[in-house]
This record gives structure tokens, sequence and C-alpha cells, in this order.
């Protein structure tokens, strides 16, 4: 039999909710450095919304980056300590939203670093509201009360199509609704790390993640919706392995 013990990496117990996705994904984060041996070189650049717990329960250097600018001041750490293992933990809102041109510019000067974006649909921190990218048609938000209307607010973009285009190393995109997919996403942020650690270009990994509260599903049912209605909209795939392809 084998144990999986807790990652030494996580220090302390925070504050996400019940069922949410986001201490997951950091489990993983902890994971793959401690395998990778890379703790001590690890740098999180957080975003100041649900991720920013990470920066108390994680045993490595760590910085807040303003609300939507996480790959920007990622870039700068990584420029000026260019042997670090700097990744970016931030909600679809920061990375897609108020930072799409941040995340765009990362991707477009192909930055060294590991940006991890929590597909959850919604804007958590701030209490539920739609995200323009990812908020799915019809889905009930604080800002779309009688379900998100594509005349008025468009339809949700897949990003990851995007991303694609510009000359990085890796795009892919996982989900957390069973443990098959939990262990294909700490792959995906595994290699996220090791294309760092080879001196290769700019990963993505994004992450479809429940937000129980903001959708007011209990946590089993927000699993349920991830598989039967998000990963429709937004598939489960690698978009991009550049060391692959060449
Ligand atoms: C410049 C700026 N604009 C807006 C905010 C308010 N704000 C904080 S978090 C957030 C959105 C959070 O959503 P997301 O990035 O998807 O992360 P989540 O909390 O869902 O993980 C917003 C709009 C802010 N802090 N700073
Ligand atoms: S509000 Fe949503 S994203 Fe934020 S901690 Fe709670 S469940 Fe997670």
């Amino acid at each position: 039999m084998k144990v999986l013990k807790k990652p030494e990496m996580i220090e302390r117990q925070v504050g996400w909710c019940g069922g949410c996705g986001h201490g997951i994904i950091q489990r993983l984060v902890a994971e793959c450095c401690e395998e990778l041996d890379l703790v001590e070189k690890t740098v999180q650049v957080v975003d100041i919304a649900c991720a920013y717990w990470s920066i108390d329960a994680l045993n490595c250097d760590g910085i807040a980056g303003p609300h939507g600018r996480c790959a920007a001041v990622a870039t700068g750490i990584k420029n000026v300590r260019p042997g670090a293992n700097v990744y970016v933990h931030a909600g679809d809102g920061c990375s897609y939203v108020i930072g799409l041109s941040e995340t765009c510019f990362a991707a477009m000067r192909d930055v060294p670093i590991t940006m991890i974006v929590v597909n959850n649909g919604i804007f958590g921190m701030t209490g539920g509201q739609m995200c323009l990218a990812t908020t799915l048609t019809g889905d009930k938000t604080k800002s779309t009360k009688t379900g998100r209307d594509e005349r008025s607010t468009g339809k949700p973009s897949d990003m990851l199509k995007i991303m694609q285009n510009f000359d990085i190393e890796y795009a892919a995109r996982g989900a957390l609704y069973d443990s098959k997919h939990i262990i294909e996403t700490k792959k995906m942020i595994k290699k996220g790390f090791e294309n760092q650690r080879d001196g290769k270009g700019f990963s993505i990994i994004e992450v479809l993640s429940p937000c129980p509260t903001n959708w007011n599903l209990n946590p089993v049912d927000s699993m349920k919706k991830i598989k039967e209605e998000n990963e429709k909209i937004f598939p489960v795939k690698v978009y991009k392995d550049r060391g692959v392809e060449e």
C-alpha cells in the first residue's frame, strides 16, 4: 500500500472554503516541487484573490501581485533570478480579464515561467460576479442574476486556443473532478516546472476548478457541473507542447 503523506512544503491550513479547488491545486504544486527537489528554488506569485491564501500556506518564497498583474510580477522575478522556479497561481479573472494583456505579453516574450490559471468560472474573492472569459452561457452569477445572456455579455472564450498561437512552450487544461483528472493535472503542472528547470519557455496550465460557495452548489454537485457542463466548453487536453512538435 502506498501512503500519501501531506507534503512538508505545506506549512499550515488556510482559509479556502470546503470543496474549493484552489487547495487541491496547491497540494499538487507542493507535491511536484518536492518530487523535483525545487522547494528551495521556488517563488510563488499569487493574485490578490482567492489564490492569495497560498502565500500563508506554502513554505517557499512568494509575493502577492496586484490583481491581474501576476504574469508581469513573475516576469520581473524571473529576470532577476533566472535560476528560480517561478510560478503564478491566479484566477481566471486575474489571468484572462483584468490581466489578459499581462498574460499575453508574458506569452509573447516566451518568459520561462509556469502560469497556473484557476478556471472556476467566476470572480470568487469578490463574491461571485461573472468572469467574462469563463462564465458559461446561462449561468447565474451576482452580476448575471437571470443567467449569462450572450446578447449583452458575449460568449465564454477558450483562452488556451489563443495562447497556443503564441510561440510558447506548453499550454494545457486539466480538471479536478475525479482522481484520474487530478493525476493528469499534476502531470501538467509537473511538466510546467520541468520546462522551467530545463531552460525552456512559457508554460500555462489552466485547471477547471469548483467554487461551491459562489456557485451555490455543494462540493459533489460542483464537480458534476464541471464534468457535465464546463468541460464541454473548455476541453481537458494539451493544446501545445513545443518539445513534441519540433
Ligand atoms: C486592480 C484591482 N481591480 C479589482 C480588484 C477587485 N478584485 C479582487 S479579486 C477580483 C476577482 C477575483 O476573481 P479571479 O481572478 O477569477 O480569482 P478567484 O477569486 O475566483 O480565484 C477582483 C475583481 C482589485 N483587488 N484590484
Ligand atoms: S470563494 Fe470560491 S474560489 Fe474562493 S475560496 Fe471559496 S470556494 Fe474557493
